[in-house]
């Protein structure tokens, strides 16, 4: 769209395409600002002659180009009034067919009445400035938009709900609570309860049982990031034991060549997947040959570089024929990391020998596809060996773990204070850092790096 864009005012009513450019059934068009309502009333047509419009209800009608009188579409227009809205503000929802170009007119009619396109996610930006949500409630609908999986989806709805941000009330409390009792403490001095204890006893036993209960936090945010960005799964073996015929089933298609003669996979292949909920960056890899030469010496080396960075390395063994070397091989390679030992075309005569190195292994038929149901299993439960205490408010940014570990370095510093003064002091940073996740104390350069990240329409 190459709608002129002027200089931003946060007073302006603001007009965006709220679904994807391209054809579709139907486009949706917000508008946001005081003169939302107005500005439609101006080119929108009912079909009945209302001329209220109430808050929440649908009315269809016509979009009439204003030069020429003619109709530009049939549409239905929601009307939300403040502050019953996303935004916060008054919202006009134009659904109309989602044809680019009727989208284009309908939005340049609208900007020609004197209002202006949305910058990127402005409409969430507004919904935080006036308070419908917080900032962590805010990075969420990005997150809700563009889950890559199930568990990421079902951790950006429930922090959109403000599940992470009442764990950030509940941390922000239990510090002003401390933080009271030491300030009452550097004016009156120490005082003790009945039981003799000191309120600095008490203070003390409250920041160490935050310090647990933020490190439990800090702790689990690996998972919660590595859940969104996926997990590298790789898929080895020497050649020929049917890597690329594993790799082909797991995606669902025939992605990968497969071939009897060994050495077909050079390049290694990635592909996205879905498991049980999990983002899965599935690799297919050359297999290991006897003595590589040239192309196949290269392709070797790549799938060993892979190595480093994966998750999981499904070790896949042919069940046809002997263990050899290069099976020994793979496996003293891989021994470092998180494997497991697959062996596969169960369907023909077994031929592998008993051995250590298969003693847990699964067995499977690339090509029938038996056992496959298991193998999803273990590679979900050798991915995430643990139940997460409250997924609720698992973290996925990398923003809000450092926001956290630097709040538990202040409750830290805060515990090994020399006097009441110091501790204050650090509880005082912890709250001000606490503010930056929710937005209170965030600087307004931050706040709009953050918001730069959403698309028009948002
Ligand atoms: N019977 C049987 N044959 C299989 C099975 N899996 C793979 N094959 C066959 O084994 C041969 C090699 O399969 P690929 O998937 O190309 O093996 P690969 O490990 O990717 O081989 P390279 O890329 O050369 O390392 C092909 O002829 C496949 O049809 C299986 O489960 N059962
Ligand atoms: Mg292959």
């Amino acid at each position: 769209m190459d709608h002129q864009q002027t200089k931003p005012n946060p007073n302006d009513t603001i007009v965006a395409c709220a679904t994807p450019e391209g054809y579709s059934s139907i486009g949706v068009i917000r508008v946001s600002g005081d003169r939302a309502e107005a500005i439609v009333q101006r080119i929108f047509k009912p079909g009945h002659s209302e001329t209220i419009f109430e808050s929440h209800r649908a009315y269809f009608g016509d979009i009439i180009d204003q030069a020429s009188g003619k109709v530009i579409d049939k549409v239905i227009t929601t009307f939300h009034k403040k502050p019953y809205s996303y935004t916060g503000e008054d919202v006009v929802e134009i659904s109309c067919h989602g044809n680019p170009l009727i989208i284009d007119r309908i939005i340049n009619e609208l900007i020609a009445q004197g209002i202006r396109l949305a910058d990127r996610g402005e409409f969430t930006k507004r919904a935080l400035l006036n308070g419908k949500i917080d900032l962590l409630q805010a990075e969420a609908v990005l997150d809700t938009v563009y889950s890559p999986c199930e568990e990421v989806r079902k951790l950006a709805i429930a922090q959109y709900e403000g599940k992470l941000s009442d764990t950030v009330r509940h941390i922000r409390r239990k510090l002003e609570d401390i933080l009271v009792i030491t300030e009452a403490q550097i004016d009156f001095g120490d005082e003790e309860d009945v039981q003799g204890r000191t309120q600095t006893a008490r203070s003390m036993d409250d920041l160490r049982s935050l310090k647990a209960e933020i490190e439990t936090i800090v702790q689990y945010a690996e998972i919660g990031i590595k859940m969104k960005k996926g997990y590298r799964v790789l898929i080895m073996g020497r050649a020929n034991v049917g890597k690329s015929t594993l790799f082909n089933r797991l995606v669902g298609y025939e992605r990968a060549l497969i071939h009897p003669d060994p050495g077909t996979t050079r390049d290694f292949l990635e592909e996205h997947i879905e498991i049980s909920g999990l983002l899965i960056r599935l690799f297919d890899t050359a297999g290991i040959l006897n003595k590589p030469h040239g192309p196949d010496k290269l392709a070797q080396e790549r799938s060993g570089q892979l190595i480093e960075q994966s998750d999981l390395i499904v070790l896949l063994f042919d069940g046809s024929e002997p263990m050899n070397e290069q099976d020994v091989y793979l496996y003293n390679l891989t021994k470092e990391k998180k494997t497991i030992a697959v062996v596969n075309k169960v369907d023909l005569n077994m031929q592998l020998n008993e051995s250590d190195i298969l003693s847990d292994s699964l067995k499977i038929s690339a090509k029938t596809g038996k056992n496959m149901d298991m193998l999803l299993v273990r590679i979900k439960t050798s991915l995430m060996p643990v139940v997460c205490p409250s997924d609720n408010c698992l973290i996925t940014k990398q923003r809000h773990m450092h926001v956290f570990r630097e709040v538990l370095a202040c409750v830290q510093r805060s515990l090994e204070a020399r006097n009441e003064e110091m501790t204050a002091f650090e509880v005082k940073s912890a709250l001000h850092t606490l503010g930056t996740l929710t937005g209170e104390t965030l600087d307004a350069n931050v706040l709009d790096r953050i918001f730069e990240e959403f698309c028009i329409g948002k």
